[in-house]
């Protein structure tokens, strides 16, 4: 990670590493996912707006396992750190599975105005996305607007309340004005500062390899279309935000800082290879 690679990333808001992560720790790591019934059984699971689900499980807590190594990656911390600008924790992870032909799309928004209403006081968090296998425009990779973190936060917006009865309106406006969770409701980017924001900012497909990864910033617009094609798409997702930067909010849905114990790739591989012959 030099200096041109941190101002890349500053300047377009993602930074796209290749071949970061050997091919039979992808491998192993794909064998865990597709056998973990708590993916194929998960309460995360998302239907978008035609019914189409993305499979997905996500945690906070520290895992002793090849998810929690992989987020604990001693080369991938580092460059989090050196794009931050100090240390990090780990702020949560996610997996992220899109079965062929029925995976969901995800609409453009931005990460930190989520984070923002946990109590984040700075958008000094990022994302690192891991391709366990090959992702592009055909499996429904991610989409960025090059640049467009440069616009800062941009308002959440309620959906689908149009409808709603006076009290539950209330209710629906108090929960999301203090960031909380109301199954009644979604929340989405502002619609109008995306339309123009399409206008004016470059639309990339982060195409990926397996094993290589893509940082990106907690202001940056992201989507991703539907997976209509015949190709599974998983990838893993760790955010980590910095020391300093912990929520103020202890009862909403932040992570507290927690020192972050960073694992040498020999010994990444090592718990992977263990967990074979369990999966
Ligand atoms: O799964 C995807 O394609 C999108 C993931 C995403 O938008 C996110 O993690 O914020």
């Amino acid at each position: 990670m030099d200096k041109h690679h941190i101002s890349k990333f500053h300047t377009e808001g993602y930074l796209i590493i290749p071949q970061f992560f050997p091919q039979e720790l992808m491998e192993l790591l794909k064998k865990k996912c597709q056998h973990d019934s708590a993916i194929q059984d998960s309460p995360l699971t998302q239907a978008d707006s035609k019914g189409r689900v993305t499979k997905g499980i996500s945690w906070k807590e520290k895992r002793d396992d090849l998810y929690g190594a992989i987020s604990c990656s001693e080369n991938l911390v580092n460059i989090a750190e050196a794009l931050l600008g100090g240390e990090v924790y780990n702020w949560h992870s996610k997996i992220r599975y899109k079965e062929p032909e029925v995976g969901g799309e995800v609409e453009w928004h931005q990460d930190y105005p989520y984070w923002y209403k946990s109590g984040l006081l700075r958008p000094d968090a990022l994302s690192c996305m891991i391709a366990i296998e090959r992702t592009n425009k055909e499996n429904a990779c991610l989409e960025v607007l090059k640049g467009s973190h440069k616009m800062g936060r941009i308002d959440l917006t309620m959906r689908g309340a149009e409808n709603f009865s006076k009290d539950k309106l209330l209710k629906a406006l108090t929960t999301f004005s203090r960031g909380g969770h109301n199954p009644d409701v979604q929340t989405g980017t502002d619609p109008e500062r995306v339309e123009e924001a399409i206008k004016r900012y470059e639309h990339v497909y982060c195409e990926l390899e397996q094993g290589d990864i893509l940082f990106f910033h907690s202001n940056i617009l992201h989507a991703s279309s539907a997976n209509k094609s015949k190709f599974h798409r998983w990838l893993l997702i760790c955010t980590y935000n910095r020391f300093d930067n912990e929520p103020y909010k202890k009862d909403c849905d932040g992570t507290p800082y927690s020192t972050l114990h960073k694992i040498a790739p020999n010994d990444i591989l090592k718990i992977a290879r263990s967990e074979m012959p369990t999966v």
